[in-house]
C-alpha cells in the first residue's frame, strides 16, 4: 500500500518534470519563446463576397475577377517569411509554420457558398493567446472562415503535449445576409468624404450585430487589460462575448478614427511595460483612455511615418505597417528592414532593433507582427493598470 502510494507520487512528478508548459503568453513583450509564422503559399485575392469586394483592374484584378496571388510575388514572399522564422530561430525561439489549404476551392455551409478561401500568412488574425489558452477568433469573411483548419495540426500537438493548453474556438459566426448590412459598398462608393468621416464616427461599417465577430488581430494584449478595436470585423457583439469570456480580464473598447479601420495592431501597439506606441494619424484612446494610460505612468509615443510612399501592388494593409512590429523581449524588437524612422525612434527608447526585410509579406495580409501568433512567452500575469477609471 505505502510503496504503490509511493509510485503514484513518483508518477505525478515526473508527469510535472517531462511535461512542460508548451503555450502561455499574457502580453506582446514577455520573453518569446515560441512562436507560429504563417505562409504566402496558395494565398488568393478571394472570390467576391458581401465584406470583400476587391478591385484591382491595373494588376488584372478588376472587381468579380479572383484567382491566386503572382507567383512570383507569393515565392519573394515566402523566401522573407523563411528568412524572418530563421532569425528567430537563430536566437533560440521555436517557430512553427501552418499547414495551407487549397485556398482556390470553393466552399460552402448551408446558409451560403463561397468560390474562394483566403489564405494563412496572418496568424495573428486567427489566434489569440491569453494565458495558457488558445482561442480561435469567429472572422468575418466567409472566405476566412475555414482558416483555422491550417493551425490544426499545431494545435493537436500542443493538446496533446501540454496538459494544462485550454484549446477554445469561439462561436463560428453564420455569416448569412443578416451579417452584413445591404448594399453597404455602393453606398459607401457615393459618400462624400464628409459622409464617410460621419459613417467613420459613428462606427457605422459593413458588419450588423447579428453575431458576436472578431479576428483576433483587433485585440492588443496588456496582462490584465485587453484593449479591443471596434471595426470593420470586429462588433460590439464580438466584444462583448470577449468580455464575458475573460472574466478575470477588463476588456477595453477602441475604436479608431480612420474610414474602413481593419486591426489593432497598426494603431496601438504595446513595446514594454510602460510604453507604448500609437499612431499619430487614428486617435483610438478617447481622452479616458488617455487618462487611463497617464494615471497608470505609460508613455504613449507617436509611430514615426513609414519611408514608403507606396504600398505594393494588391496590398489591403495601409502604409503604417511600419508600426507592425514584433517584440522579442522589453529590450529587443523587429522592425520591416527599411524603416529607419521606426528603428532610431525605439533606438532612442533603449531598444536592440533587429531589421527584417519584410515587405515583400504585405499584399500576403500584414506585416511582422500580422505574420505571427505567440505561443509562448515567459512571464505572468500582470496588472499594469492598477489605478482604473471609470468610462473606459
Ligand atoms: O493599417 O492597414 C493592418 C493590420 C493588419 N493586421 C492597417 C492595419
Amino acid at each position: 500500500m505505502v510503496v504503490k502510494h509511493f509510485c503514484l507520487q513518483m508518477e505525478d512528478s515526473l508527469k510535472e518534470i517531462t511535461s512542460h508548459a508548451v503555450v502561455s503568453s499574457w502580453n506582446e513583450w514577455d520573453p518569446l519563446k515560441h512562436v507560429i509564422v504563417g505562409r504566402a503559399s496558395g494565398t488568393m485575392i478571394q472570390a467576391s463576397e458581401p465584406a470583400v469586394q476587391n478591385d484591382w483592374p491595373q494588376q488584372g484584378f478588376p472587381l468579380g475577377i479572383f484567382g491566386p496571388m503572382p507567383e512570383q510575388m507569393e515565392a519573394k514572399a515566402n523566401e522573407q517569411l523563411d528568412n524572418f522564422a530563421e532569425i528567430l530561430e537563430n536566437r533560440g525561439i521555436r517557430v512553427d509554420r501552418p499547414v495551407p489549404l487549397d485556398f482556390s476551392q470553393a466552399i460552402q455551409t448551408p446558409d451560403w457558398n463561397q468560390d474562394s478561401m483566403f489564405g494563412c500568412m496572418p496568424p495573428r488574425d486567427v489566434l489569440l493567446t491569453v494565458g495558457k489558452e488558445m482561442l480561435e477568433a469567429t472572422m468575418s469573411f466567409r472566405s476566412r472562415w475555414f482558416e483555422y483548419l491550417c493551425y490544426r495540426p499545431l494545435l493537436e500537438q500542443y493538446y496533446k503535449d501540454d496538459p494544462n493548453f485550454r484549446w477554445e474556438s469561439a462561436p463560428k459566426p453564420r455569416l448569412t445576409e443578416r451579417t452584413y448590412k445591404q448594399d453597404f459598398w455602393q453606398e459607401w462608393h457615393s459618400l462624400s468624404e464628409e459622409e464617410r468621416w460621419r459613417h467613420t464616427e459613428n462606427s457605422d461599417w459593413i458588419i450588423t450585430e447579428t453575431e458576436p465577430l472578431f479576428d483576433a488581430a483587433d485585440v492588443a494584449r496588456f496582462g490584465h487589460d485587453l484593449f479591443v478595436q471596434k471595426s470593420m470585423v470586429t462588433n460590439d457583439s464580438g466584444i462583448e462575448w470577449l468580455r464575458r469570456h475573460y472574466p478575470g480580464h477588463r476588456v477595453h473598447k477602441v475604436s479608431y478614427t480612420d474610414q474602413l479601420p481593419w486591426h489593432i495592431d497598426a494603431t496601438l501597439i504595446p513595446l514594454r511595460p510602460g510604453l507604448v506606441l500609437v499612431n499619430p494619424e487614428r486617435t483610438a484612446l478617447q481622452k479616458a483612455h488617455n487618462v487611463l494610460f497617464e494615471k497608470n505612468g505609460w508613455e504613449l509615443v507617436e509611430a514615426p511615418k513609414s519611408v514608403r510612399t507606396e504600398k505594393m501592388p494588391l496590398c489591403t494593409c495601409s502604409l503604417w505597417l511600419n508600426m507592425n512590429c514584433l517584440v522579442l523581449d522589453p529590450k529587443t524588437i523587429c522592425i520591416e528592414a527599411a524603416e529607419t524612422p521606426m528603428m532610431e525612434l525605439l533606438d532612442k527608447y533603449g531598444f536592440e532593433v533587429i531589421p527584417v526585410p519584410f515587405f515583400e509579406v504585405s499584399p500576403f495580409g500584414g506585416g511582422l507582427h500580422c505574420a505571427t501568433a505567440d505561443v509562448y512567452r515567459e512571464g505572468s500575469l500582470e496588472d499594469y493598470f492598477p489605478n482604473q477609471i471609470d468610462g473606459v
